[in-house]
Formats: C-alpha cells, structure tokens, sequence
C-alpha cells in the first residue's frame, strides 16, 4: 500500500545496501532480500563482486582515521559481498531501521543485525545512511546500465486476476 502522490523524491528514493562477506560466507544473502522484498520495496539492481580496495576505500572515506579501520578494509575485502539498489517510500531511514544498529550488541531482535550477528566487526550488512550518501554510494558501485527501471504492473497486488 503506497501514497498515491509522493512525488519521485519519495516513492523512488534509492538506496545501496550491501550484504557484506561475512553475510555471503554464512549464507544469508537470501534472508537479506527476503526482508526487503517482504517490506514491499524494489529491487533495481543487484551484483555480487570482490570488492576492489578502490571502491572501499571511497565507500568508508569517512572511517579513514578510525583504529578499526585497516581491519574494516580487510575484512570487506575477505570474500565476495553483494550489492544492491532498492527502492521505495522512505528506504533509506527505513532500511537503517530494518539493519539495526551498527554495534549488533545494541541492535534489537527484528532487525538484521540483531537476528544474525553478535558483534560489530562483523555487522552482515550496509545500508546507506542518508539520501545523498546513497546517491554517492550507488553511483560508487553501479554503472548507470546497471540499474533497471522496471514498472509495477500490479501482480502483486489484490487487483491481480489469473
Ligand atoms: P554503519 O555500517 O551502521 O553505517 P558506520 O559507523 O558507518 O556504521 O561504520 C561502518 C562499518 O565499520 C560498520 O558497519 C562496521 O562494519 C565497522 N565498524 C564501525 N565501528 C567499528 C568498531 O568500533 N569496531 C570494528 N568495526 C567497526
Ligand atoms: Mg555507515
């Protein structure tokens, strides 16, 4: 059930979220959208890649000074992550609220991290943390024609017929 006037800025609000190696190695990447698909929002793209260090060193720029941060680095780079753009109403803050806080000892029960992981070092997954960090961050990972707009026809929803 969505608005019927949002405007563009709110109903095909983007953003990157990224199920990172630890959540690939332990084989939850359909658990992630499984979640996500369940909310109602929309998967526009989606690749599974080794992170070069180029890319991850732009996505975490901010962490740069951070004691964790060479091992943040090396555990990003430990194995393939997936990344994703999702769309919808509000994804961005609702996607945080759906990941949980980045220290999964503080992260509640119902969010991704709180039901998958124990420690912060090892959180599962990114998701971006506002709307102009996702547009960096979907712009750092995916070409444009890797993005796919595709249009809700309605088959999910009550007025299908068969
Ligand atoms: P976020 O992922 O919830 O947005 P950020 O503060 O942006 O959290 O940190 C990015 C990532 O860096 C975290 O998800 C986590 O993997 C790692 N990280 C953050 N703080 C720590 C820490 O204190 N120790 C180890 N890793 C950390
Ligand atoms: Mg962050």
């Amino acid at each position: 059930v969505r608005p019927s006037s949002g405007g563009p800025s709110w109903t095909q609000e983007r953003t990157l979220v990224a199920v990172k190696p630890d959540g690939v190695q332990r084989r939850l990447i359909g658990a992630v959208i499984q979640r996500f698909e369940r909310r109602g929002f929309k998967l526009v793209g989606m690749k599974m890649l080794q992170a070069p260090e180029s890319i991850l060193a732009e996505h975490y720029q901010d962490l740069q000074r951070k004691p964790f941060y060479p091992a943040l680095i090396s555990y990003m780079s430990s194995g393939p992550v997936v990344a994703m753009v999702w769309e919808g109403y509000n994804v961005v803050r609702a996607s945080r609220a759906m990941i949980g806080h980045t220290d999964s000892t503080e992260a509640a029960p119902g969010t991704i991290r709180g039901d998958f992981s124990i420690h912060i070092s090892r959180n599962i997954i990114h998701a971006s943390d506002s709307v102009e960090g996702a547009q960096r961050e979907i712009q750092l990972w995916f070409q444009s024609n890797e993005l796919v707009n595709w249009a809700d026809v309605g088959h999910h929803s009550s007025s299908y017929q068969a």
